[in-house]
Formats: structure tokens, sequence, C-alpha cells
């Protein structure tokens, strides 16, 4: 059951597609304090409190502050209060079970017992919101009301459950040759390359480097035959230049956002200065999301939409003031003081509050300052790109995913989560946080495989791999500088060939459970205490996770384990994969146990009378074959798995296509 409260909302988000009366009455476990716009609950010691998407820590969310505010946050490091998400939904765990969602453009801060242990406290910043809480029994059936309140998540095209290969880094177009090359002699599968800045003109959205990308179509084409898309980047500043198509246009139909003064606002970003699409005014949307056909009319057929928080790197004001400030202390002896104030200065140029507050968009005719709808940036972009490729597109699967988001753009497109590390901490990060993001309608998503930043290693890689096999977007990407971790660099070849081949017969099974999440507002990764809510241990387990109905996952996630302890809430069958050919069974027992994993070895469970349905070896998705699938289970005498492979569109409905299996 669903309740909404009204407090003064006058910024409509769009995440929700529901119309839901307003209720007065609230219940006595909650209170709100209007004046304050704080919202309380009182947590007992044993309440589990769940949600946030995209936010650092456990699955467990008690016990830190935490707040929702789109930002571009490179160190996703433990003490960080937001990452690039906004998403204001909590499901608590107790004596009563229930959803909260925060439905507001405004920052919210959450703080689950950070201030006071047992408090759990709402606060929004600013302005009005909605607030919703669901009850229910279940928290499976709290999270399916929830997400059927927010509508349906976006389904990602098959090829793009493929293995994909990205770094910041690829300069040409024999950049890219090679490594679909490399991938090839490797006989490792891959289904995309992404290219990042490099392939435009001085970072021009919707240009090329006709240099180093001297025949783009030609690229696309070559890459299209070899089944291998390529995946170019999106960002959402758009470069000052005299004659440049997107900036003049936009200009001229007053599709930038303004600042006070009815000046265009201008950061730096990649470009250097930059004015940015008002994706709030629906004829800007239109507009910079038909911009998207000039790479679809190439043959492009996917897109990452970045730095929509969106990042400013700096302000001619924020530049000037810091020189003035740095002018102060020329020639003086610069104490630790003066140092540390030049570096906050400095690092205080980008994404900067002030900066956030000096401009403005058109919302159904008023202007509106950033700050009030910063949190709806990336999602609107996301919305421009995708309305425009339902508008020009309409019988197209069309990729799309980006890096800011809120709830409400789920259903336009996924998510990547940013720049990680190669870090195994973040190996960790990346496990837990897929039920969160989940919960909050995100599916098609996943972390930089391998990590971002910094260099990674061979042991750390194969580990990396073994989880993402099991994540919707597989995608391997680095930054510039760091290690190349393309697959085929490393020395233990096999591994990684073997690990991959595990990717595209897990396809069957992922893409069918993506189907059912997506169209019964399910979750994909569930914590275990989801499917096993009498079992007061899975509470306490927080890195196994349940993917769709059949697999329970333990990935090993530390250096040098050769194994790791498991739970299992039940009976289940372990798989030991080292190769197609090559699968260990054995079941175990209910309870703990320690459960050996070389480095060769990806370890994975099946709960008992369910099915996974294995794919045939491939090296892309369209090389899976029915008739070549294969059952595995155990006790299973009546199990019957339904197989989701795809769906028919009739009348603009989806309908899923179903296949029964039996063992
Ligand atoms: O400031 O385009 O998160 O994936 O490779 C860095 C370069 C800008 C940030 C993205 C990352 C991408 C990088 N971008």
């Amino acid at each position: 059951m669903i309740q909404k409260y009204s407090f003064e909302n006058s910024i409509p988000t769009d995440s929700v597609v529901m119309d839901i009366p307003v209720s007065t009455k609230m219940p006595e476990y909650l209170t709100v304090v209007k004046e304050e716009k704080h919202i309380i609950y009182h947590m007992k010691r044993q309440d589990i409190v769940y949600g946030l998407g995209e936010a650092t820590r456990g699955i467990n969310k008690r016990g830190y502050i935490y707040s929702s505010n789109c930002s571009d946050e490179c160190s996703h490091t433990e003490e960080k209060q937001s990452l690039y998400g906004a998403h204001n939904v909590l499901f608590v765990k107790g004596k009563r079970n229930f959803g909260l969602f925060v439905d507001t453009s405004q920052r919210v801060t959450f703080d689950i017992g950070y201030t006071d242990m047992d408090q759990l406290l709402i606060r929004v910043e600013n302005g009005g919101f909605d607030l919703y809480l669901v009850e229910g029994e279940s928290l499976d059936e709290i999270v399916a009301e929830f997400r059927g309140l927010i509508g349906q998540s976006y389904i990602a095209p098959k090829w793009a459950f493929g293995y994909q290969q990205s770094r910041w880094g690829y300069k040409s177009e024999e950049d890219i040759r090679n490594v679909a090359s490399q991938y090839e002699q490797a006989d490792m599968p891959l289904e995309a390359i992404y290219l990042d800045i490099d392939y435009m003109e001085r970072y021009k959205d919707f240009t090329i480097n006709t240099e180093t990308f001297p025949q783009f179509e030609q690229l696309v084409s070559d890459m299209k035959e070899k089944g291998i898309h390529l995946v170019p980047i999106i960002d959402a500043g758009v470069k000052i230049e005299k004659g440049y198509e997107v900036y003049e246009e936009g200009v001229e139909k007053g599709y930038f956002c303004k600042t006070e003064d009815g000046e265009y606002f201008t950061a730096g970003v990649w470009p250097g200065k930059c004015h940015f699409p008002d994706f709030m005014d629906k004829d800007a949307r239109i507009w910079f999301g038909s911009k998207y056909s000039f790479l679809i009319d190439k043959g492009i057929d996917g897109f990452w939409n970045d730095m929509n928080e969106p990042a400013l790197f700096y302000t001619d004001k924020g530049v000037k003031e810091f020189f003035e400030f740095a002018d102060t202390l020329r020639g003086e002896n610069l104490d630790i003081d003066k140092v540390f104030a030049l570096r906050d200065k400095m690092e205080h140029l980008s994404n900067n509050e002030e900066d956030y507050r000096s401009f403005y968009h058109k919302l159904n005719g008023k202007m509106i300052c950033h700050d009030q709808v910063h949190n709806l940036y990336g999602y609107f972009m996301t919305r421009a790109a995708r309305e425009a490729f339902d508008l020009l597109y309409p019988d197209r699967e069309i990729l799309l995913f980006s890096r800011a988001s809120c709830i409400g753009s789920h259903r336009y497109g996924g998510i990547w989560t940013g720049d990680n590390c190669s870090w195994w901490s973040h190996l960790l990060l990346n496990i837990k946080m897929m039920p969160s993001l989940n919960m909050c309608g995100y599916l098609y998503t996943g972390a930089d495989i391998g990590g971002f930043g910094c260099n990674i290693s061979e042991e750390l890689m194969i580990r990396w791999i073994q989880f993402g096999v099991f994540t919707p977007l597989f995608r391997n990407h680095s930054a510039l500088g760091t290690r190349e971790q393309e697959l085929y660099r490393f020395k233990n070849q096999d591994v990684m060939r073997n690990i991959l081949k595990l990717r595209y017969s897990l396809i069957p099974y992922l893409y069918s459970e993506y189907l059912k999440a997506a169209f019964q507002n399910t979750m994909l990764f569930r914590p275990l205490a989801f499917a096993y809510p009498e079992d007061a241990h899975c509470e306490q387990v927080e890195d196994e996770l349940l993917l769709g109905e059949s697999l329970l996952l333990a990935p090993v996630y530390e250096q040098n384990a050769r194994g790791r302890y498991v739970y299992l809430p039940e009976k289940m069958l372990c798989i030991k994969y080292r190769s197609l050919t090559d699968m260990e069974q054995t079941v175990y027992e209910k309870g703990h146990h320690y459960i050996k994993a070389g480095l060769e070895e990806c370890i994975f469970f099946i709960r008992p009378n369910r099915l996974l349905v294995l794919g045939n070896e491939a090296n892309r998705t369209t090389e899976l074959k029915e008739e070549a699938y294969q059952v595995i289970g155990f006790e299973a005498e009546e199990a019957v798995y339904e197989l989701w492979n795809g769906y028919v569109v009739k009348n603009g409905l989806r309908k899923p296509k179903k296949k029964c299996y039996t063992l």
C-alpha cells in the first residue's frame, strides 16, 4: 500500500508515474516536523535500513550519513556522502517493514543513526517535497510496489549483455581496430568498444576528429561486421566556438542555461569554456536529443552520457578570485595555513556550490535556479536522448546509460557507477551496490570492471571479472595513465578467456532474469535477507547476493584468497567453474562452509529446485543458439525454469516471450 504526503512540492520531478491521492494521516511511527522538513523514525536496535542506490558503504546503510547531491566525485572513499546519483529511497526491515521515498529535486540528507545511533532522520535541505510511504509484508513486495510507482525500468538491447571494452586513451581508429583484433586473436568474446572523449574534435559533442578517425563510418561498419558495437561518449557541456553548429544553434534558439543577467552561463569543462543545455526545457531537450542522429546516422547504436552532474571544472569568476588570492601570497613565506588555503582555493574551482547557484533553467515558463534542480540535470539529459530516440527511431533498440541520475531516469536508460579505482575494496563496493541500485530501478548497471583509476593487478582483474560476469553492464574501463587492462594483456589468458566464455553462457539466464525484473518490478540482485526473511543470519551477510530466482553468488574479493567462507541459507549446489567443459558440482548443506576457489575457479550456487539454463560457447550474443542450451540444477524432479528470451512489441506494448525448461 502506498500513501502520499505532500509538502509544498512545486518542482515536478516526474520520478513517479502513478497518481496517488494525498493523505494527511501519518502513521504513529513516523514523525514529520514540517517547519524543519525533518522526517524522523526511531530505529529499533535490530532494524536494518536498505536503499539509497548509488552510495558508499554497505548494503545496510545504517550507521552513517548520506546526502543526495549528484557529484562528480572521482574518489569513492567511505567518508563520501554523495556520488553521482540522487536516489532518495529507503527500505526499513524490522518489526514493521516499510519504504520511504522522498520525491524532490532538492538535496536530501539521510542521517541513518549517525548523529544518534537509534534515530533515522531525513532532512530535505530546501524547497518542498512529496513523501511516499510504502507499506507491505515482505521487502520484496515493498520494493516491487515502489518500483511500480516509479515505472518500468529500461530494457537494454541484448548485445549490451555481451562483454565490452573501454578505455580513456583510445585515440584513433587504429587503436580501436587493434583492440578488436587482439580480442579476436586471443579468442576472447567482445561485443562493444567504447569511444571516450578522444573521438571528438577537441571534445565537441556531435563531432568527429577526422584526423584520428578519418573513416569513421567505415570503422563503424567494419566493426559491426565483426559483431562489435562502438559506443561513443557524450558530455553535457557544449563548447563555445564560433561556427560550431551545436553551439550556434543553441545560442540562437536560447537552449542553454542562463545567468541572472540573461547571459549564457559559462564554465570550463573538457573543451574549455562551455555552455550547458537546459535539459529542464522541453524544447531544448528535443533539440539536444535530436543531435545524437549525427552519430546514429553513421551506424552508432549506443551511447554513454558523461559529466552530467553537471561537472564544472571552473568559471571565470572562480579563476579570477583564485588568482587574486594567489597574488596576495606572492613573495610571501608560505606557512602551512597559507599553503592549505591556496590548495583549497584551487580545489574549490571545480564543482563549486556558488557556481551551481549562479545559473538558471527555464521550467514551465519560469526561471529556476540550478541549485533547486541540480539533482535532475543528468536525469533530464538521459531523458533528452531517450525521448529523441523514441521519436526518431521508434523501432530501434539504442543502448544508453549515464553517470548522473535521479530516480525516474531508470525508465530512460541505465547508469554506470563512475570513477572507482582498481582496489579490492571497490570490487566489494561493486558487489554491495548492485542490490541497492536495483531497488531504485537501475537494472542495466555496473561498475567499471577492473577499476577506473589506479593500476590493476592481474589477480584483482581475474576476481573482478569473476563477479562482473553476473552484472548486466559488463564493461572493462580504465583511466588515462593507468596500467592497461584489456584482458589480452595479462599472463593468464586461458583464465580470462574461460571467464568471458562463462559470461556468454550465462546470458540466456541473465537476460531472462533481467526481463523478469523489468516486467515484474523485481530485483535482479537481492540481499539474502530479502529471500530468507526468517533466517536472522542472512541479515548479517553482505558479501553474498542472490541473482535472479536460481543463483546465489559468493564472489572472492580479497587478495591472495584461494577460497572463502560462504553461508548457505539452504542446501545448495555449488558450481566450481573452470571452463565450459570443466564444471565441478558439489552439494552443500545449509550452514557455514569454507569453499576453496583457486584463481581460475569461479564459484556460484544453484538453489534447490531452481534451474540454470546455460548457453553454448559463444563470442557474441548472436552466436547463442537455443537448441544448444543446457540445463543444470539439483533435486529438481519437478523444477521448471521459465526462460524469458525476448519480447514482442504489440500496439506499443511489450510482451515477454517465454519458454519452459526442465532438467
Ligand atoms: O573527468 O571522458 O567517469 O568514465 O573515461 C573525466 C573521460 C571525464 C569521467 C568518466 C570516465 C571517462 C572520463 N570522464
